[in-house]
């Protein structure tokens, strides 16, 4: 009988605490916690209790994709601001690719090459799929620095990996005189990349939801290059004032962010998540 009433609240207790974490951090209409993947995660499941890092606000521009014009795009943000473009529909056979159960059958045996999650990624370590996934592939400890996590993030081969790469459909929204070069990535709960920044692009979500963090060119945030990013929203998010705190977004499937050239930017991923950047460069 006590068997049955200690499950019955641990249940509720994991309910309550699970109901409260996504609900935190909400203020207003700039909720993000209706960004949930419970369903359609493709088999990249993640337990509650891993999800190290809260979805946050968000303060950057949102706008539907089907009514963001290619003119509005390059007068408003190409080269001025980030913004969130919501309900991208035209990936869908994509992120079907990207379920676990796929990507494990068709490419498990294929090398990807590992990159430390520091700012300046120096260490590269190459594993098989499976290996990467069944072995290497969990959630962040907040105390392991970003030079000894090992992140899955660009260094693609598109060779091997062209029947995924030619099922990915690029953002609509184009920049004058540049063309996108693909990076595809897989990563656990709680990692990220933390700032740094480099030429325009896009990310989007496949699976799973990643909170962006970005300051434009001139706003340096402050941070150390070889601390990941939950280490610095732990530690050093809670202390910025509001002139130095970053503009932020919590995406999920389907969201697509643009930042624009030299913005710095730091990712967290929330779930185990799949994602994918389009990064613009001169043609
Ligand atoms: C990671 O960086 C720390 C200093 O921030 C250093 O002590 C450590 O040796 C580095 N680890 C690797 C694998 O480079
Ligand atoms: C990509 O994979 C192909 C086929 O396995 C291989 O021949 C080629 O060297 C790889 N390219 C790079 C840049 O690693
Ligand atoms: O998606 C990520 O975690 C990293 C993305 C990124 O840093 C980029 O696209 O430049």
């Amino acid at each position: 009988m006590w068997h049955f009433h200690r499950n019955i609240l641990l249940y509720l207790c994991f309910y309550v605490l699970h109901f409260t974490t996504q609900n935190e951090q909400c203020d207003g209409d700039s909720c993000s916690s209706d960004v949930t993947t419970d369903k359609n995660d493709g088999g990249w499941y993640t337990d509650f209790r891993e999800q190290v890092a809260k979805p946050g606000p968000c303060n950057v521009e949102r706008v539907e994709a089907a009514t963001l014009t290619q003119e509005d795009f390059i007068k408003k943000y190409a080269y001025t601001a980030p913004v969130v473009i919501s309900g991208i529909k035209y990936n869908e056979e994509f992120r079907k690719m990207c379920s676990k159960q796929n990507m494990l059958r068709e490419f498990g045996s294929k090398t990807i090459r590992l990159s430390s999650a520091n700012t300046y990624s120096y260490k590269k370590v190459d594993v098989t799929l499976r290996e990467y996934v069944e072995n290497i592939l969990k959630p962040q400890s907040l105390y392991t620095l970003g030079n000894e996590t090992l992140y899955w993030f660009g260094d693609n081969n598109y060779t091997e990996w062209s029947d995924l790469f030619e099922q990915y459909n690029q953002p609509q929204w184009k920049l004058p005189k540049t063309e996108g070069v693909l990076s595809f990535g897989l990563a656990g709960a709680g990692t990220g990349v933390p700032f740094h920044f480099h030429g325009p692009g896009f990310g989007e979500v496949i699976y799973g939801r990643k909170r962006w963090f970005l300051t434009p060119p001139e706003q340096k945030p402050s941070f150390d290059p070889d601390q990941t990013t939950l280490h610095w929203l732990v530690n050093n998010y809670p202390h910025l004032s509001e002139n130095e705190k970053p503009l932020e977004c919590t995406i999920g499937p389907g969201d697509l962010i643009y930042f624009p050239d030299r913005w710095w930017h730091g990712t967290l991923n929330i779930d185990t998540s799949v994602f994918i950047s389009t990064f613009l460069g001169p043609m």
